[in-house]
């Protein structure tokens, strides 16, 4: 990065260096946009920018990675997008965001490195967020905003790039603890840490499968969110309660799943029931999990990620072959339980594995699934055990 930056800006005295975090998530998926509570952790890889401030209010970015060329824009609203999928979005978009809130008007040189997987269900793009929107405060001198409060504000912003995603990423990435896991609650933001036990390792493995949540993915993904809330209306409206409960977290609050789901049968078409099964049941999961994790239950917490990972497969529809086959491999060589995690359709799967039988699941991973197949990068990048990290932080350098 220093050289890098050398190269572009010249000598980086005076720089600063944020580290923003990705994340996994262990039980939750495709329902924090329904403002149900998720559990993911934060992990030792990072969405690291090198950065010095100017007097101006331009702002210059540049990567170490090839792929993505410099980019270059005015701290100034409105900050128009640069095309769909390009990097240089969400940049813009953690800068739109904070303009609206705050005086931001100083600008800065930066260089971005990554060792976070892109497109992986890593959070790769919200570390990016949150990475640059860290150096924007910091340049201005609004140390002072408070984490949830940047969180929240970020979640919205991300919306730029057009995801319509929930608050889970930026929360963990601002917020996490380390050696913890932190159940994360919506309206209003909460995290509430839980420790792992030392002897549970979590394996992460990428399918090879880049969901680009920019291109195709977020097809998929918008569309997912628009018939959960859709369900959530039908089925409220059959009920007769859509004037007095008008979210999930209302629904599963006032009404038990099973009565829920009985309703949804006669109520929704089979692709909503599915849908509106998978939001319900994930939302057990979640306090089920964070109930086995606080009293060292692998085995429960490993039942649920099964269960976990077959609702997202065959209710939500968002594995894919490469997902399942990392999933069953891992349980056949040992884990306790896996499943994918993110946003699917690509990415990456989390299996838990006790401490003794951990290098057996890398082991067999690494010949039954990545010896047969080509990839960038070495295997550590693709195949590694996680590290439940700290949230993001700025640094002198
Ligand atoms: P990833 O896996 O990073 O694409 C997305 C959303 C999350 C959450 C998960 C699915 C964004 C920034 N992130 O994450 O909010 O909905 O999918 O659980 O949209």
């Amino acid at each position: 990065m220093r050289e890098v930056f050398a190269d572009r800006y010249g000598s980086p005295e005076g720089a600063y260096l944020v580290q923003a975090p990705g994340r996994v998530n262990l039980m939750g998926d495709h329902i924090d946009y329904n403002g149900l509570s998720v559990l993911p952790m934060a992990l030792q890889r990072h969405v690291s920018v090198l950065y010095r401030e100017r007097d101006d209010t331009t702002v210059r970015i540049a990567s170490t990675a090839k792929v993505y060329p410099t980019r270059e824009f005015k701290l100034s609203r409105p900050i128009k997008p640069f095309k769909a999928g390009d990097w240089g979005n969400y940049a813009k978009a953690a800068a739109q965001g904070l303009l609206e809130r705050f005086e931001v008007g100083r600008g800065f040189d930066a260089v971005v490195h990554s060792d976070i997987p892109v497109a992986a269900g890593l959070s790769s793009s919200s570390a990016l967020v949150v990475a640059f929107a860290l150096a924007v405060l910091h340049a201005n001198d609004h140390e002072e905003v408070e984490r949830l409060e940047l969180a929240e504000l970020l979640a919205e912003a991300e919306h730029y790039v057009g995801t319509r995603g929930g608050g889970m990423d930026q929360a963990i990435c601002l917020a996490a603890r380390r050696h913890s896991a932190s159940r994360v609650d919506f309206n209003p933001l909460r995290l509430t840490a839980h420790p792992i036990p030392p002897e549970w390792n979590f394996v992460i493995a990428f399918s090879l499968v880049r969901a680009q949540k920019s291109g195709a993915a977020r097809k998929t993904y918008n569309a997912r969110t628009r018939e959960s809330r859709e369900a959530l209306a039908q089925v409220t409206k059959a009920l007769g309660v859509a004037e007095k409960i008008d979210s999930y977290p209302l629904l599963v609050a006032r009404r038990r799943t099973r009565d829920l789901l009985k309703a949804a049968e006669s109520a929704l078409d089979e692709t909503l029931l599915r849908r509106f099964r998978h939001v319900l049941t994930e939302a057990e999961r979640v306090r089920k999990a964070e109930k086995a994790l606080a009293a060292y239950d692998p085995r429960g917490f490993g039942r649920l990620m099964k269960e976990s990972h077959e609702s997202l497969r065959d209710d939500l529809d968002v594995s894919c072959p490469e997902l399942d086959e990392l999933v069953d491999t891992a349980a056949r060589a040992g884990a306790t339980g896996a499943r994918l995690t993110g946003a699917g359709l690509g990415g990456c799967v989390v299996a838990l594995c006790p401490q003794e039988r951990t290098d057996k699941v890398l082991e067999r991973l690494t010949k039954r699934f990545y010896e047969n197949r080509e990839f960038e990068g070495a295997l550590e990048d693709q195949l590694f055990v996680a590290e439940p990290s700290g949230g993001a932080a700025v640094h002198p350098v």
